[in-house]
């Protein structure tokens, strides 16, 4: 008999995804995958949701995950929230299965929300899923304005798409409305969001799209 390691592997997978979407749900809870290149400014972001959620009375647990070290995740643990970290040891991008077992270790009954943040990588992360309500694409300016025509399936697949570090924009010669043609050109209804933590803007808009999700 033949055996189809691949087909064998992607139908596991899916089913894992699947166990993952039914526990969330049974939970009534949002789960939000980040995904963007390394240093597009996911865990300066993801920070900034967490003080914003805190003062807003909401638990928020997150998942981090990252290829080698405890940094982003030890950034994190101050705002007093539930991390879980997952280290791939070199795997460019979270799966079901690592979803599955950091989710073990949340109180999953006692958030609002869980956001994962996905290893840096704009290619790999995107061909997961692991059972999110949604995956928000983080591009920052100094990637440049085309990176959503040259890594498509990522802005193709975001249900929401955040332009960082939007202050740089001039400097980094980014053409904002360039750049909203090209997500728009792959994925006619994503939500776009350019904003920057360092300067504030645009952070109420995404906090009121983040927020909405726990509605
Ligand atoms: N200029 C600018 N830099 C930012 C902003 N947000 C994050 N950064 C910087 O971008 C770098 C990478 O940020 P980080 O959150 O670690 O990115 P990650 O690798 O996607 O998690 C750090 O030096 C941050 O301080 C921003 O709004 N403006
Ligand atoms: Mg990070």
């Amino acid at each position: 008999m033949k055996v189809d390691i691949k087909k064998d592997l992607y139908a596991s997978e899916k089913r894992m995804s699947e166990i993952n979407r039914e526990t969330f749900a049974g939970f009534e809870l949002p789960v939000i995958n980040m995904i963007g290149s390394p240093g597009s400014g996911k865990t300066t972001l993801l920070e900034a949701t967490l003080e914003f959620m805190k003062s807003n009375g909401k638990r928020v647990g997150v998942i981090e995950g990252d290829i080698q070290t405890s940094i982003d995740s030890e950034r994190l643990e101050k705002y007093g929230m539930p991390v879980v970290m997952v280290n791939t040891g070199g795997g460019c991008h979270l799966s079901a299965d690592d979803i599955m077992e950091a989710a073990q270790q949340l109180p999953l009954d006692s958030l609002d929300l869980l956001i994962i943040e996905n290893v840096g990588n704009l290619v790999c992360p995107a061909a997961f899923d692991l059972g999110e309500s949604m995956k928000i694409a983080v591009l920052s300016t100094p990637e440049g304005d085309e990176k959503p025509l040259k890594y498509p399936a990522l802005f193709r697949k975001a249900h929401c798409a955040v332009i960082s570090k939007a202050e740089l924009a001039d400097v980094c010669r980014f053409d904002m409305e360039q750049a909203k043609d090209n997500i728009r050109s792959v994925n006619a209804d994503v939500k776009i969001l350019p904003l920057s933590v360092f300067e504030g803007t645009g952070m109420e808009e995404y906090f009121e799209f983040v927020m909405g999700l726990m509605e």
